[in-house]
């Protein structure tokens, strides 16, 4: 019989075609028992798919059809991010409309994502350029409107002036705008903002992680991010007491009799009081540098710049007269935007008073000046001789008693600006009335859909002013003349709760029904990238606490958190190390890589390449080695010969039966069985897989190999390569050798014995991957050792333990049993005469 090839470009599409034809892997959410959900942050619609597509959702398709084998019910659904600036830039380019840009990629990317033959339920696609998606980021923000938590302010921003919009710090290269490169300026700009401040106690992640799994580097990411310190404020009185009063915030009050000098930063409302006349053109040339430099820039600064305000204040402890200087080291945006100078033991204010000549006054006991740690306070009047966190608390409570200030909470964390001067986003649901001002767009009149016929190439002006019929309307509340909110949101908000609408895509009464919320949230792990740690992730559990909080979903966990468990993954660079770039021209394309080796070599690659977090380049000849492996497989086929087939067929005979395989092959299929399961659990992928390998090694050096053990093996490859396994399962129609319980795959009733065999193939065929999972007993892994006992002449001299698959084999026990130095000593160099070794129980030497 001579054996069909490997060829999988052949047997992949039937069997996709076939899978889906029967509706294999789709779930039905109203039963929620023994529910997996997992999601994989949905991707950007950014054109083809790259080998990271294939590496995020090949990978971990993977682990949902082993959890699937488990007999779990696996939720696993997809959809796309469509909205945001790449598609109006791809659209101005190729003068599409965005729309059609993103749609058609949409369609490609789909179709590509099918390739890789995935579990995904694509019955539950989200797509959120679509008004059936947006319109509950409107209802949302308008809910947010309504709780105080969204609201209007003017923001100093970057401004490019000839384009006319707003500029993230992205955006700005070298001062320049990235889009034009005039000089950027700041501008105070009206925006919309999120009050996500509001929620940072609660997205501080406690000791213990809140009750879910997420990554420790994600939880400390976010942590530091969130920046909670406490701290005091602190007011000092002008000398003159004709300026109003300076309020600093400083987390180390223990250090207040080192102040000497205070900075408050180029925005500083009571800088105009401040600067004497005799100052004032140095200072104005100063604020005039210093407002074209973006935050960073500032925050980075390394060369300390500033200016005398030729005014003082009052140290409101030691009373000393100290100089009010404006740099733009101190931020605008964090604590009061003025800082108390304590040169002595601060980094930053040390540079600064070098630099100018200010005093330096040590006040905490250390070391090496400038001492940023704790200990004796010198210096310090009465409080002289306290340690830091004594005088810390000490001064507090002093300084709330004399109502010189008040002790304060601080967060890094700013509120979230999603104001976008752009047309490819979600229209902010606002009109603007002459008459009655700010008005919401009411609930019953969402979506406020996005306008088609509009000019969004750049003109200068936000594109849906332009749009002359969307833009002028009617007021809601007065009937008059009224005009929409003209920016549309930042896409980080389409991305904040999409995965609440995976339960229900197409609801449009609410957000999703809540029987689905309560039975499949929260996520069981989600999958993404270490770079949304403080973006993407963060926002999102912002959304989902507010969203809980105002009981548009219920939170039946209690846990309040969206996602049991988080799992970063890691990167794909290129065959040379480098981020795979275009114009480095190291871009894999996985569609070319499916076609020469298969889909299930890709994926069976991509899971082998390394633990899942790791950073790795593609390395072609590991993926020929995978695809030399699954060749190896298909061969195996041969060795499962006639022979085996028909001792199978003769089965009746159990003698014959238990005889085909040996205890030692059953100890290497126990042994694989427990690796790749709880390898696999552990999202190891990679060993899972060496493990696989390593039986395959052990299996082709045999003569024949058993059916059993080859469906074992099959069983346990199919998650990771599930078209070849497929094939072979069902060529050699081994499934009706074995009887295997059934996985229930969510249209079952009851029991997991239910399938209807009598159905024709077309409806129905008994597909490798609705077989459970194999399991492993433990009992052919101890090793079981066997005692020997061994005599001299009719004496006991030693008792040797024996491993059992070897205990009948006579030379390897003699061999042991001349090797023992009891025996050797009591041989005393003489070769025995005779041995006698009954199996099991005694081996007997005569000399
Ligand atoms: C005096 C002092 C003495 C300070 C000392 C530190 C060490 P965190 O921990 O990040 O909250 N600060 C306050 N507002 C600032 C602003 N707008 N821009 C730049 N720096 C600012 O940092 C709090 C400390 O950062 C504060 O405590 C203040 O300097 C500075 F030995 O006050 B400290
Ligand atoms: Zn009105």
């Amino acid at each position: 019989m001579t054996m069909k090839k490997y060829i999988p470009s052949e047997l992949e599409s039937k069997w996709q075609k076939k899978w889906d034809e029967a509706k294999l892997y789709s779930v039905d959410l109203d039963n929620a028992k023994d529910k997996y959900h997992v999601v994989v942050e949905l991707p950007y619609t950014s054109g083809n798919l790259h080998i990271g597509h294939w590496f995020a959702f090949g990978v971990v398709d993977s682990f949902a059809r082993f959890h699937r084998m488990l007999g779990q019910k696996v939720f696993f659904p997809i959809g796309f991010d469509s909205f945001g600036l790449p598609a109006e830039n791809a659209a101005i380019k190729k003068g599409l409309h965005p729309r059609e840009w993103t749609m058609s990629n949409i369609e490609m990317m789909a179709k590509q994502f099918r390739l890789m033959g995935s579990v995904l339920n694509w019955d539950s696609q989200v797509i959120t350029c679509l008004p059936e998606y947006y319109k509950w980021n409107q209802w949302i923000f308008l809910k947010m409107l309504e709780k105080d938590i969204a609201y209007r302010l003017k923001v100093s921003s970057n401004w490019c002036p000839s384009c006319q919009t707003v500029l993230a710090d992205e955006q700005v290269v070298a001062g320049k705008c990235d889009r034009c490169g005039s000089e950027v300026t700041k501008k105070d700009v009206d925006q919309w903002l999120l009050r996500i401040t509001a929620y940072a106690d609660k997205l501080e992640w406690r000791e213990g992680g809140n009750g879910v799994d997420w990554p420790k580097a994600t939880m400390e990411g976010q942590n530091n991010w969130i920046g909670k310190s406490i701290g005091v404020l602190l007011n000092f009185q002008s000398d003159s007491e004709k300026n109003e009063p300076i309020e600093v915030f400083t987390t180390r009050i223990d250090t207040i009799y080192g102040v000497t000098f205070l900075v408050i930063n180029p925005e500083h409302p009571l800088l105009d009081q401040y600067v004497t006349t005799s100052e004032q053109a140095e200072v104005t040339s100063y604020i005039e540098v210093a407002k074209r430099k973006s935050e960073l820039e500032r925050k980075e600064n390394k060369d300390k710049t500033g200016v005398f305000t030729g005014s003082f204040v009052v140290n409101p402890l030691s009373g000393d007269k100290i100089p009010v200087w404006v740099a733009d080291y101190v931020l605008s945006g964090y604590g009061t935007g003025a800082v108390m100078g304590v040169p002595a033991h601060d980094e930053r204010d040390f540079e600064f008073a070098k630099k100018f000549g200010l005093d330096i006054k040590e006040v905490v006991k250390g070391g090496e000046l400038p001492y940023e740690g704790e200990g004796d306070l010198i210096n310090s009047g009465e409080h002289s001789g306290l340690i830091s966190s004594d005088a810390r608390e000490k001064l507090s409570k002093y300084i709330e008693q004399n109502h010189l200030g008040s002790i304060k909470t601080q967060y890094h964390l700013h509120d979230w600006s999603i104001s976008r001067q752009r047309y490819w986003g979600t229209p902010i649901p606002i009109i603007y009335c002459d008459k009655c001002g700010v008005v919401p767009v009411p609930e019953k009149d969402l979506p406020v859909k996005l306008p088609d016929n509009v000019e969004y190439a750049p003109t200068g002006k936000s594109p849906l002013a332009l749009a002359e019929d969307w833009f002028s309307v009617k007021c809601p509340n007065c009937g008059g003349d009224a005009k929409r909110e003209t920016d549309t949101m930042d896409g980080f908000v389409d991305n904040s709760w999409y995965f609440l609408r995976y339960l229900d895509p197409k609801n449009d009464k609410e957000i999703a029904r809540s029987k689905y919320l309560e039975d499949w949230m929260p996520i069981d792990v989600y999958f993404g990238g270490s770079e949304h740690t403080l973006g993407h992730t963060l926002y999102s559990r912002f959304f989902y606490k507010f969203l809980v909080d105002i009981k548009a979903i219920p939170d039946t966990s209690g846990l309040g958190e969206y996602a049991k468990k988080r799992i970063n993954h890691g990167v794909i660079l290129g065959p040379d190390g480098a981020r795979m770039s275009k114009s480095k021209g190291n871009v894999i394309d996985p569609d070319q890589q499916v076609a020469e080796y298969g889909a299930d070599a890709v994926r069976l690659y991509l899971a082998f390449i390394g633990p899942y977090d790791i950073v790795a380049p593609w390395n072609p000849n590991g993926l020929q080695g995978v695809y030399h492996f699954l060749q190896r497989v298909w061969l195996l086929q041969e060795k499962l010969g006639t022979e085996a087939q028909k001792l199978r067929s003769e089965a009746s005979n159990p003698a014959l039966d238990a005889g085909s395989i040996s205890n030692h092959d059953l100890k290497m299929m126990h042994w694989a069985i427990k690796k790749v399961t709880e390898d696999i659990s552990e999202v190891k992928f990679n060993t899972a897989i060496a493990g696989l390998m390593e039986w395959l090694n052990y299996l082709s050096k045999k003569d024949l190999v058993m059916v059993e053990e080859y469906q074992t093996f099959l069983l346990l490859l199919a998650p990771f390569a599930p078209h070849i396994t497929e094939e072979i399962w069902q060529t050699l129609e081994v499934s009706k050798v074995r009887k295997v319980p059934k996985v229930p795959n969510g249209k079952e009733k009851d029991s997991v014995d239910t399938f209807d065999t009598s159905k024709p193939f077309d409806t129905f065929f008994d597909s490798i991957h609705q077989q459970s999972w194999p399991k492993f007993d433990n009992k052919y892994l101890q090793e079981e050792e066997i005692k020997i006992v061994v005599q001299v002449n009719g004496k006991v001299r030693e008792i040797l333990k024996i491993q059992k698959d070897i205990v009948n084999s006579s030379e390897v026990v003699e061999k042991l049993a001349l090797e023992s130095p009891k025996i050797r000593s009591s041989l005393n160099e003489l070769s025995p005469k005779k041995i006698i070794y009954i199996p099991g129980k005694i081996l007997s030497i005569v000399v």
